[in-house]
């Protein structure tokens, strides 16, 4: 009896054991389960990736027939291939595309870079960083273009997709409405003009560095490689860059355009697309329906992610100014930044409104906003225009660099540590991420082929220019390294906070939009500092065909203004470059007003800027500048001698090089002239005089070698109003004004050298 007592105690003591040991069994199963989810989860993930990854590959393929080839854009489609050409450093692939055409040879390649519309009555093709545009014409409205082309997502897979709520957005909002209060984080700040001009205490602090260091080879300082720190008196370890993405594992990776990927929505929603267009002149329908916390492909080349920067980088201020911008768009720019921001180097964001007119985009958006404690909205009272709206994000900011977005990017992972870095080598340079492109119409994320710098042509119209095999092989760039750009395209740069302070900042009387990113360029230049595209660095841009906002005055006479403004300023004896390719209108003052430059001129002078001749012969010297047009010698073929004056008349010689009375130019503003004087025409005497040259005034000028005309060799007065031309008198070796005749030798002129065919 006893013993089965003993037996029954035994066995209600391990009886405790077992259900002990059943019990944890079950919490391990379901801790296994859970693990099981989640990896299964990463896997699809992961495997979704791929087949997107494999589906525009496939589309690649099929699409290839249908491309121009000979259109040698740098922007390439996502695709698998594609990443891994970019992993070789100087693979030849690289240039598969625009190897033959984008390299610039000699001066004249210059033709086959693609240029941004600033100067409309010159393009009617538009190159927004490779994806052509057609201009339209003014007052024209733009009817979106539907066909998608090379495009993009499965259309069967998109439509099922289509039920997919952007909850996360949903939620977001609501969030934000509950926590406003709680937080009570977000401010509005309200400023009007008179906050906007630089704060004198911080101005014209020199440089740390010694000027002439600008003759530093063009080999641009090994990248994010630690050593060669020249301006550094700080001691700091490094580390690997943060490759931080909040986005990396997307809550839902099926929703619409995620991980970049373009959609194809159906036909039956064009109606809604092509309505919605010119909120924002792009797919603003679709993007309302992406994430705004999409996630996109890492598109930086390989090394990148290896690379190291220093621990003590600089914090940052990113400044987003706005006017009217589309909701979900705003929303992506300043996700993408708080999701792929280090958070300590993250100081603040903030949005800058210009003035804009949208009610969400007022207390929806500090509500909104309020949730993110980084995030500061500065208001301002009266439409500026983007470079004060930019100088009154720079007034409040508070970190130490200052980073200017456009308010329609996405910030791509590993963004920001590179370009802190270069600040931090040298607060002198100053960097610019590469910008990839959103495709207006599907959304897509396009990656850009590398080698890809900033330039300008004449009249100051921005554009993009491979550098050539050449160049690259002579300088052992690599794909990571940074590539010195003689101009930047404006929107996205980085810039030490005090420096930008020291060169004055933007000149504030330009005007809402355009030309200020030719100021800064040549002012960073001029004054002391580089301009970098930092390959590490990437963020991608919706580029629109059209302005989506309204201009306070004439869009095309503000943009004139401002460009006169900087060629005034900035450009020396060879603004009349500027003004020969067509705007020679903007010289007479009593029709353009381009305000007082006192200021500009005094701060160039303070700072001990270099000239523009500095700036081509050693940022930018492949670009053609001739002062004049041609000059020499002007022979006439009738009379077969040259033209020479004395005092202020006019006779022939035979002809002789070495005499200076021989030697007259023709300039980029159609004068004849030497010295001080000019050939004038003199239409009621149809004769001719000469006279003090004066730029302003047009009844001064003559047509020569302008076109391909019957008549191009000769000199026609520019303002007759039948065509008058300059003749050589075969009896008395006189001059005088007669009707243009293409078959009269006395009509036809021939100056020594032409340098310019315009
Ligand atoms: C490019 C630049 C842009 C600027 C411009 C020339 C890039 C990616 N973009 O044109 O930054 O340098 O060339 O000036 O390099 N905005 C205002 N107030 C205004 C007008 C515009 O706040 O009165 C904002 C606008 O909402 C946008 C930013 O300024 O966020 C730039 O304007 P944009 O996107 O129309 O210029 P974009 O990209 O055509
Ligand atoms: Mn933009």
């Amino acid at each position: 009896m006893m013993r089965l007592m003993k037996l029954r105690r035994h066995l209600r003591g391990s009886g405790r054991v077992l259900v002990f040991v059943f019990a944890a069994s079950i919490v391990w199963l379901l801790f296994d389960m859970a693990a099981l989810r989640v990896s299964i989860d990463d896997v699809n993930t992961h495997i979704l990736k791929e087949r997107v990854l494999r589906e525009r590959e496939m589309r690649r393929v099929r699409a290839t027939p249908n491309l121009k080839m000979e259109f040698k854009h740098p922007v390439q489609r996502l695709d698998p291939a594609a990443i891994r050409d970019r992993e070789r450093p100087l693979a030849s692939d690289v240039y598969r595309e625009g190897s033959k055409r984008a390299v610039l040879k000699d001066k004249k390649d210059l033709k086959r870079d693609r240029f941004k519309s600033v100067a409309p009555q010159h393009k009617a093709d538009v190159y927004n960083h490779g994806v052509i545009a057609k201009q339209d014409a003014p007052g024209k409205k733009k009817v979106p273009n539907l066909d998608f082309g090379v495009a993009v997502a499965n259309a069967s897979q998109v439509r099922a997709n289509k039920v997919v709520l952007e909850r996360d957005v949903a939620k977001e909002s609501l969030h934000a409405v509950a926590s406003k209060e709680k937080l009570g984080v977000n401010e509005t700040i309200v400023l009007e003009s008179k906050d906007l001009l630089p704060s004198k205490a911080m101005s014209h602090q020199k440089p740390n560095k010694d000027p002439n260091a600008q003759k530093e080879p063009l080999k641009p300082t090994a990248h994010l490689h630690v050593g060669n720190i020249s301006t550094a008196v700080r001691k700091s370890g490094v580390h690997k860059v943060l490759s931080l993405d909040v986005t990396h594992a997307p809550r839902d990776p099926n929703a619409l355009g995620q991980f970049g990927r373009g959609v194809i929505l159906p036909s039956s929603e064009d109606e809604e697309v092509r309505k919605r267009w010119d909120e924002g002149h792009f797919n603003v329908y679709l993007s309302d329906r992406i994430p705004v916390d999409r996630a996109i492909p890492d598109t930086r080349p390989e090394v990148c992610s290896q690379a190291v920067v220093h621990d003590d980088l600089p914090s940052t201020s990113v400044i987003f100014c706005f006017v009217d911008e589309v909701w979900s768009t705003l929303l992506r720019s300043v996700h993408s930044v708080l999701n792929r921001s280090p958070p300590h180097l993250l100081k603040e964001i903030i949005l800058v409104d210009d003035f804009s007119t949208k009610d969400y985009l007022k207390e929806p958006l500090d509500k909104y906003m309020s949730q993110f404690p980084k995030v500061r909205i500065v208001r301002l009272k009266e439409r500026q225009g983007l470079i004060r709206a930019r100088l009154a994000g720079a007034a409040v900011a508070t970190g130490e660099v200052l980073t200017f977005l456009d308010s329609h990017v996405e910030c791509n992972v590993g963004w920001l540590e590179p370009l802190l870095e270069r600040i931090y080598l040298d607060r002198r340079k100053v960097p610019c991420p590469v910008i990839e492109v959103i495709n207006d119409k599907d959304m897509s994320y396009m990656l850009i082929d590398n080698f890809q710098r900033g330039i300008f042509k004449w009249p100051l119209v921005f554009g993009w220019n491979a550098l050539s095999e050449d160049y690259i092989r002579k300088h052992n760039i690599t794909v990571s390294d940074p590539i010195r750009c003689p101009v930047m395209a404006g929107g996205l740069f980085s810039i030490d906070k005090k420096y930008f302070y020291e060169l004055g900042t933007y000149d504030p009387g330009l005007d809402v939009w355009g030309g200020e990113n030719m100021e800064i360029s040549f002012k960073i230049w001029m004054c002391g500092g580089e301009i970098e595209i930092i390959p590490c660095s990437r963020v991608g841009h919706i580029f629109r065909g059209q302005n989506p906002y309204s201009f306070p005055k004439d869009r095309q006479k503000t943009v004139e203004r401002n460009l006169a403004r900087v060629a005034e300023v900035w450009l020396d004896e060879y603004k009349d470059l500027f003004y020969g390719h067509g705007y020679q209108h903007l010289l007479d003052k009593s029709v353009t007003d381009i305000g007082n430059l006192t200021e500009q001129i005094e701060l160039r002078k303070k700072l001990k800027c270099k000239n523009f001749k500095w700036y081509l012969e050693n940022v930018y010297p492949e670009l053609d500048a001739p002062l004049v047009k041609a000059e020499g010698l002007v022979f006439n073929q009738g009379l077969r001698r040259c033209l020479a004056m004395f005092k202020d008349s006019l006779s022939f010689e035979t002809c002789d090089l070495n005499k200076q009375s021989q030697h007259f130019s023709y300039t980029w503003l159609r004068h004849v002239r030497q010295g001080d004087l000019c050939i004038a025409p003199q239409q009621s005497l149809n004769s001719f005089s000469v006279v003090s040259c004066d730029n302003a005034k047009a009844e001064l000028r003559w047509f020569h070698k302008s076109s391909k005309s019957t008549l191009a060799d000769h000199f026609i007065a520019e303002f007759a109003s039948q065509h008058m031309c300059l003749e050589a008198e075969s009896r008395d070796d006189s001059l005088h004004l007669s009707p243009c005749d293409s078959n009269n030798s006395f009509q036809k002129w021939q100056f020594t050298h032409y340098y310019a065919s315009v």
